[in-house]
């Protein structure tokens, strides 16, 4: 299949939320700098829907969604050195090229090489896609696309993993879990004895509670709407459940009663602008940090009063949990294989490809955290 066109199954998102259709697409050999990788497990996050509901600047349609997925390289095009066929896989929607001035201050993980041409749903060197669909092309997402049985990336966008490990649990290392874990441990630096809020208790907040239990949390407040949720929560370290819809107060009220006057750090895990405000006024007077993970659809903004961030308290973002991909998702596959940082416990549904659509409505069941399609 080297240097050939492939024809495969993908997923591809025509409008949005229109249910996603199965197609036969064409997927060109990758050009320069590229890897053409064997998909062969995807699981879903919530951005993948955000995008598909029309709701992201960037979204563009038609497009293949994906990008917590793991494969095997097929084939490589010119220059590409560090991967080759066979190696396993996971693509990195952050890419870490270890050149451009994001990579080399030291300061953050986000990488500036190829995120325009990821933005715009195309590959750098010709800023084309390289999927199509009888000659159409249809746009690329996040630099991953993963809803395909074969995609293309950028070799700045490729992690290299250890062969033994599982496919079917480490595609979660592509996103949800080292997001939350991350924000705990690179983002928040949150240290042992702390006080801990999470507005949102997805996959990406059990592993914000996660990391905090492992960062030595003293206390590990779970918030969700959703009462079901704390008992799945407590195996994964929260320690008190509060449901807003409990309280005549203000959740931000709720919490700084709860805690003398407010937590230590606190992160909103949901993507909705009024829980970021109270997510940063729940935290304590002088030191308290607030973390935003969540994506918030286009035209959304945050606001507070200034005095809270007068009086101490700090607001924070944070992707991918600021971890460099390539050099830090295969030590998280190491970690995963060690048992040091579950994985298996985040998945709740295996279906294939064809039940995509699917795989979407059970998304927004509360019972559903990850669901890791085989393609
Ligand atoms: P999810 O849908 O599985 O979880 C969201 C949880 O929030 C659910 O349990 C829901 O019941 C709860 N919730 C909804 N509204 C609420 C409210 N008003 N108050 C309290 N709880 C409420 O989503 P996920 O896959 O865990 O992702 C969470 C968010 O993180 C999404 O916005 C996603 O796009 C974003 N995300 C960001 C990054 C990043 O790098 N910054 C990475 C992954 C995901
Ligand atoms: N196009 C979106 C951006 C959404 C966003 O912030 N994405 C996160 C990852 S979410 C993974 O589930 C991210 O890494 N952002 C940094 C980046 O470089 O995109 C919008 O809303 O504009
Ligand atoms: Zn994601």
């Amino acid at each position: 299949t080297q240097g050939q066109v492939i024809t495969c199954k993908a997923a591809v998102a025509y409008e949005p939320n229109k249910p996603l259709v199965i197609e036969d697409v064409q997927v060109a050999p990758p050009q320069a700098g590229e890897v053409r990788i064997k998909i062969l497990f995807t699981a879903l996050c919530h951005t993948d829907a955000y995008t598909w509901s029309g709701k992201d600047p960037e979204g563009l349609f038609p497009c293949i969604l994906g990008h917590e997925a793991a494969g095997i390289v097929e084939s490589v095009g010119e220059g590409v050195t560090e991967v080759q066929p066979g190696d396993h896989v996971i693509p990195c929607y952050q890419a870490e090229c270890r050149e451009c001035k994001f990579c080399k201050s030291g300061k953050t993980n986000l990488c500036g090489k190829v995120r325009t041409a990821t933005g715009a749903g195309v590959m750098m060197n010709d800023r084309q896609s390289r999927f199509s669909v009888n000659g159409k092309p249809i746009y690329h997402f996040m630099g991953t696309s993963t809803f395909s049985q074969y995609t293309v990336v950028h070799d700045v966008s490729v992690a290299k993993i250890d062969p033994q490990a599982p496919l079917d649990k480490v595609c979660l290392l592509g996103c949800g879990v080292p997001t939350g874990l991350g924000a705990v441990w690179n983002t928040a630096k949150v240290e042992p004895g702390s006080t801990v809020a999470i507005f949102g208790l997805g996959t990406v907040g059990l592993a914000v509670a996660e990391g905090a239990k492992s960062a030595g949390a003293s206390r590990i407040i779970g918030v969700d709407i959703d009462s079901k949720k704390y008992d799945i929560a407590k195996n994964f370290g929260v320690t008190e459940f509060v449901n807003p819809k409990d309280h005549d107060k203000p959740i931000q009220q709720v919490l700084v009663d709860l805690t003398d006057g407010g937590v230590d750090y606190s992160f909103e895990c949901i993507g909705n602008v009024s829980v970021m405000r109270a997510a940063l006024e729940c935290c304590h007077k002088g030191w308290g940090t607030s973390v935003i993970i969540g994506v918030a659809a286009s035209g959304q903004e945050i606001s507070t009063r200034p005095f809270q961030l007068v009086t101490g308290r700090v607001w924070k973002g944070t992707a991918f949990g600021g971890f460099k991909s390539r050099s830090q998702v295969p030590w998280l596959v190491d970690k995963y294989m060690k048992k040091e940082i579950k994985i298996d416990e985040y998945i709740t549904h295996n279906l294939t490809l064809g039940d995509i659509n699917k795989a979407f409505d059970l998304m927004h069941e509360g019972s559903c955290l990850r669901c890791v399609l085989k393609l």
